[in-house]
């Protein structure tokens, strides 16, 4: 492997990851222009297997999406609609707790709930919402809403960031998803989200949970119209939030479905580009502990391949997932545990059952 490295001009960047020395963005572009994909793996794997070691870790987790109404109508999404339009909806918190009891006698350890942004929810619902899962389910763990559903939720509040997400940790959230860091470039956004919280403003919302002890993950949505030096920022940007703070659990790097898209001219993303995105994630995000394949994004076959270019984590068994799925995900809408253990072991690597918070169950 050393005589390809040299061969691939990624030599460097080797003696780099084996003295644990940051890598530049520089680097990170440079990662993405190689066509020796086994070299790039061989080097996240390297990372990988120094902090995960052999383990592929998942959680039995289930997902409700509230509502699909937002204000944002974003290109690159199919799930949000417009108030009053066709396919528009949303549930009430006694239809939530419904779903809650459906799945009352799974051993689910966490519930993933995000929506749109909807344009006059009340406050009390969002924290009805939590009480009422709470209540259902004390031990439940819950990873809800966005930072720009967070924004959102405070803008309505009429309260300071800090202030809603005390109020919404007392009514239980647990902490918060990854979601609607998209590309933090102001081109993309301009282009894509002109109507959502800025890049800034996501990684503004994330540092004021995490300094209030709340831990959150983070995302990329990849393989729009965003160059590969817009991704290598975006990873940057996360570093750099996450030396200020080290609240960031896990990174997740979305592959762009374009299905019921504005953007449905643009293919979907190859298994190659897929798998470099996880690596170089991995690469770069030096002080990210997990890096996350998601199955129902990548598909099970790419998902589990990534769990030997970087990944650690498959999330989980979902179940009712509609924001991929409206965008033409061919993905199962839930996988079992049986399932998910299946394809960690046939990669080779040591199934393990985590809570949110990464603790081994
Ligand atoms: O923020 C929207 C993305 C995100 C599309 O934190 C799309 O563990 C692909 O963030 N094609 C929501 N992606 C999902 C999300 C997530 C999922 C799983 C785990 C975690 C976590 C977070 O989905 C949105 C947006 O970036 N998205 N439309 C689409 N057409």
């Amino acid at each position: 492997m050393e005589q390809t490295l040299k061969k691939t001009g990624l030599y460097e960047i080797y003696e780099k990851v084996l003295s644990e020395t940051r890598l530049d963005p520089e680097d990170g572009i440079k990662l993405y222009s190689t066509d020796n994909l086994p070299a790039l793996g061989h080097l996240a794997n390297l990372v990988r297997e120094r902090l995960n070691g052999n383990r592929a870790f998942y959680i039995y987790n289930q997902h409700i999406n509230y509502s699909n109404v937002c204000i944002n109508l974003c290109r690159f999404c199919a799930f949000g609609k417009g108030k009053g339009k066709a396919g528009a909806y949303e549930m009430t918190v006694d239809e939530i707790a419904e779903k809650i009891r459906e799945r009352k006698d799974e051993p689910v350890t966490e519930v993933h709930i995000v929506g749109g942004i909807h344009p006059d929810l009340p406050y009390d619902y969002y924290l009805d919402m939590l009480k009422t899962v709470k209540a259902e389910r004390p031990e439940i763990h819950i990873q809800a809403f966005t930072c720009v559903e967070i924004a959102h939720i405070a803008h309505i509040a009429g309260k300071s960031i800090d202030e809603t997400l005390q109020d919404l940790t007392a009514a239980g959230l647990g902490s918060i998803p990854g979601g609607g860091a998209e590309v933090f470039s102001t081109r993309i956004r301009e282009k894509l989200c002109p109507e959502k919280l800025s890049g800034s403003e996501w990684l503004e919302v994330a540092k004021t949970a995490h300094r209030a002890g709340i831990r959150s993950n983070a995302t990329m949505l990849y393989g729009h119209i965003e160059t590969v030096e817009e991704r290598i920022e975006h990873m940057t940007a996360l570093r750099e939030a996450q030396d200020e703070t080290g609240g960031f659990m896990c990174f997740i790097p979305l592959a762009f479905h374009p299905g019921n898209t504005n953007l449905d001219r643009v293919s979907p993303t190859g298994g190659v580009d897929d798998l470099k995105t996880i690596a170089i994630s991995r690469l770069m995000l030096d002080n990210i502990r997990h890096i996350k394949a998601y199955w129902v994004m990548l598909g099970p076959k790419v998902a589990q391949i990534a769990l030997s270019f970087g990944a650690d984590d498959l999330d989980g068994t979902v179940m009712e997932e509609k924001i991929t799925h409206m965008a033409g995900a061919d993905t199962a809408q839930a996988m079992s545990r049986e399932e998910i253990e299946h394809l960690i072991r046939q990669a080779g690597r040591e199934p393990v059952e985590r809570d949110t918070l990464y603790n081994i169950i």
